[in-house]
Order: C-alpha cells, then structure tokens, then sequence
C-alpha cells in the first residue's frame, strides 16, 4: 500500500526563525524580539533580526524548494507583522508580503500549509496581560480572521497553534523561552484554557471567513512512548505513557482531548484539582469544533514495556545508543506508533507537521555538505510512517523540520535543522545531500527509501572518484 499517490511532502520554516526584516516595513515587535535583547537568554546573545533573510530572499528559498520537489510548504505566519500591535491597525506591507510568498509558491506548484501562531507573540500584548487576558482568545480569532480573508482565496490548508505545549510551557512556566516568565501551575493552566479557546474561536473564524473550501487542524507536540516489544501488553502499556496525564507541561492529553472530545481529561482534573480554573461551560463547545487534521510533530520517543500489573515502565537506552547533535534520542519507531496511537485514539487524519534532526553540518572541502545521519535519520523514520500507512493509518502528509538551517530559539544558530545550509554571514544557500535524497523520495513517492539512502552514498563514492 505505501503513501498515498497524493502524499505531500514537504518541508516546514517558521516566520521568527527565518524570517528577519525584525524592524522593516512596519512590523511590530514580537515576544522573541524583545527576549533576544536580555544578555544572556539566547545562546551567545542571537537574535532573529536577520536569521535567513528570508524577508528578502523567500524568492530564491522557493527556487530551492522547487529544486528539491517539494509538494507542500509549512510556513507560519508573523502576528506582530500582520497588526503591529496584536489588536488594532493592520500593517498592509505585512500581507503583502505573504501574498507575494503565497503566489510565488502557487506559481511553481507547491501548495502552502498556513500556521497561524508559531510562538512570535506580539508584545504588545503581554502589557495586556497576554494568555491570561480572557480576551486573548478573541485576540487571536479577529487576527485569524484578518490573515483569512487575506489569503484563502489561494490558501487551503491551516493550522491554528504550533505545538502550544512548548510556546506556554517554555515560556510563561519554566521561562527558558520567551517571554520568559514563570508562572504559578494555575495561571499556567488558566494560560492553557485561554490558547484551547483561541484554537476554537480561529476555527470559527476560518470557517466563517475562508473564500474556498479549507481544511483546518492544529499541531501539537506528539510525545510518543514507543513499545519496547510487539507484544499486546507492552503495547498497551506504550499507549498508556502516550495519554497519561503528568504534572509537566509536556503531556498530550490536556492538550487535545479537549479539541476533540469537548472536556479535560479526568485523570488531569484529578491530579490537577483546584489548580483548574472556572470557565463557562460553552467554552468546551467553542474549543472542540470539529477540524480536518491533526498535525503531529515528531522528533523522538521514550520507549516502555508493561510491568507486571501492566503499567507502562520506562526502558532506558542501551549504553551508547544513537543521538543527535541536540543530544535527542533517535527512535524511529516514533512515526509508526504516534501515528497509530492518535489515530486510533481521535480517530482524525494525520499529518507529519515536523520531524528531522539537528546535526553537525558544515561545507567540505568540495564546497558541499554532507550529512549522512541526516539522510539515514530521515530514512528509518520515513520507514516507519510508510508502516504506519500500510496498516491502514490515515495519513496524509509529512513535513521535514526544516527547509532551512535557521534560529533555533534560545540555542540560536548552535542547531542546524535544515535540508539547506545557511552560511550566515553571506546568507549563501547550499543544498545538502540529504536535500537531493529527498528529491528523490519525493519523485519515487518513497520507494527509494528502499535503498536506505544507497543512492545517495553511490554518488557520493563517485564524485570522490572521479574527482580523483
Ligand atoms: O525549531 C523547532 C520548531 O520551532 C518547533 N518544533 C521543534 C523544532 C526543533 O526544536
């Protein structure tokens, strides 16, 4: 069975992470503007003030991406460029801006996949009280609505919030990204009641608004536990530790079972207690509007077995086992059962929204880069999905993380993520290998993942060869 023939591969970028032009053409300031600024809270003092000039040079990144044959493109779009302020004025340089991106990749074919809100809150906001403003979520519906009417005469496909899990958690509960607070559990909670609603009202407002039929899903992180073996029980016990409830920020339930169940989870209610905030009751109706798709974004996985009761215990990693550059475990199990595990649980089509790695990239002394694990990570995780699809899971997309190397939040350029290497001071583009491998992914609609990156490798052998 493999991929669907319509299977769109693609790749995913976010506006803060490649954009630049931080100050140009009436944008206003983002969360991560002002955060970037605090000696110290970004790995050396980065900044995205520049990061890929794709501002500027978005023109050149769809040559690329049409190089390498993507079918589909994630990008986000930036709030505080859109209203300056968050409410209010509209910056029309803003949209015209992503029009321009917009018809530019509907000329070569490539059909974009809009994220709403990919963590550059305007800052505004936050003098209002950001997340914890109640209002926050029709802050967020009328901006929706705003960037709909915009662009969905051509735009399809959206995506309200990219992973919510890590814009609220890192941000207002651990502080390590911006805005950089740390918040009592309850406010936090309050933050995430407020977020599930926004969710709800930007569905409401995208359906009420969109000019064409539109599809809609949202993207949260897909934490996944992996089985350590096929047997029923460690399977089960593998689903358990996905959509357990935890006290950490990193959970899935709390998350979205609201979205597609209309209420909390009871075990958080319980673990939570008067931690949970009161809100009105049609709240829950307004955040668990139907949607089309769920996006998950994938990058690794604990792996469990059942214990004798069957509850999931987790099984650490041999001595030795693989890494990352960002030291992240590399279980490509991840996509066959996180798939299988949300589809089975909401019983929605899925999408890959993200999944890659970062690695130690660098120009060889050919003028190329090379990154092999990148090709054979891909690899087996693509692998995976591929028997998530033949077992019958709906499965519509996938999305590497990410087109461009770019600005990784508060590790700032220390990871490279991308299909394309950036040399930053000169803002020079390089296709990686692993860019022309999934060229060649894309054109054999996967059956090229049969060689495990071996075509890839062969070219390698023989450019060093013939280049003596
Ligand atoms: O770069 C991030 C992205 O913005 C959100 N998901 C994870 C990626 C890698 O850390």
């Amino acid at each position: 069975m493999g991929f669907k023939k319509d299977f769109v591969w693609g790749a995913a970028t976010s506006a803060y992470q490649i954009e630049g032009a931080a100050y140009e053409d009436g944008k206003g300031l983002s969360v991560w503007d002002g955060f970037c600024k605090e000696p110290g809270r970004v790995w050396q003092d980065h900044n995205g003030d520049i990061a890929c000039d794709h501002y500027h040079r978005y023109q050149e990144d769809i040559n690329l991406m049409k190089e390498i044959g993507l079918k589909g493109y994630r990008m986000s779009i930036s709030w505080p460029r859109v209203i300056p302020e968050g409410v209010g004025e509209i910056n029309p340089k803003g949209l015209d801006f992503y029009d321009r991106v917009i018809d530019n990749l509907l000329k070569v074919g490539i059909t974009p996949y809009i994220t709403l809100f990919h963590w550059d809150y305007p800052y505004e906001l936050i003098y209002r009280g950001g997340w914890l403003n109640p209002d926050s979520a029709n802050w967020f519906a009328d901006y929706a609505k705003v960037v709909v009417e915009r662009l969905s005469d051509r735009v399809k496909y959206w995506i309200t919030h990219n992973e919510p899990q890590c814009f609220i958690g890192f941000g207002y509960y651990d502080g390590v990204n911006a805005p950089g607070f740390k918040y009592y559990f309850s406010d936090y909670l309050r933050m995430v009641h407020h977020v599930l609603l926004s969710h709800g009202k930007a569905v409401q407002a995208i359906r009420a608004h969109a000019k064409t039929p539109c599809q809609i899903g949202y993207a949260p992180m897909g934490l996944t536990s992996c089985p350590a073996t096929n047997s029923p029980t460690d399977i089960e016990a593998a689903r358990q530790a996905t959509f357990n409830i935890t006290k950490h920020f990193f959970n899935n339930i709390w998350w979205d079972d609201p979205i597609f169940f209309g209420r909390y989870p009871e075990s958080g209610l319980k673990l939570y207690g008067d931690a949970v905030p009161n809100f009105p009751a049609d709240d829950l109706k307004i955040i668990s509007q139907p949607i089309d798709f769920l996006g998950l974004n994938i990058y690794q996985a604990q792996k469990v077995r059942a214990d004798q009761n069957g509850n999931p215990v987790d099984v650490p990693g041999q001595t030795g086992y693989p890494m990352t550059a960002f030291r992240w475990v590399v279980e490509p199990s991840a996509t066959y059962w996180g798939p299988r595990f949300f589809a089975e649980r909401y019983h929605v089509p899925i999408y890959i929204t993200e999944n890659g790695m970062s690695n130690i990239d660098w120009v060889s002394l050919d003028g190329k880069v090379h990154d092999p694990q990148r090709i054979d990570f891909l690899n087996r995780f693509l692998l995976e999905l591929e028997k998530a699809c033949d077992d019958g899971v709906d499965i519509r997309g996938y999305f590497q993380w990410s087109l461009l190397d770019n600005f990784e939040w508060a590790d700032g350029y220390k990871e490279r993520f991308g299909l394309i290497y950036v040399d930053y001071p000169t803002q020079r583009r390089i296709l990686k290998d692993s860019a022309y491998w999934y060229r060649d992914v894309i054109v054999t609609n996967g059956a090229s993942l049969q060689n495990n990156g071996a075509a890839v490798n062969a070219a390698f052998r023989f450019e060093r060869y013939a280049s003596g």
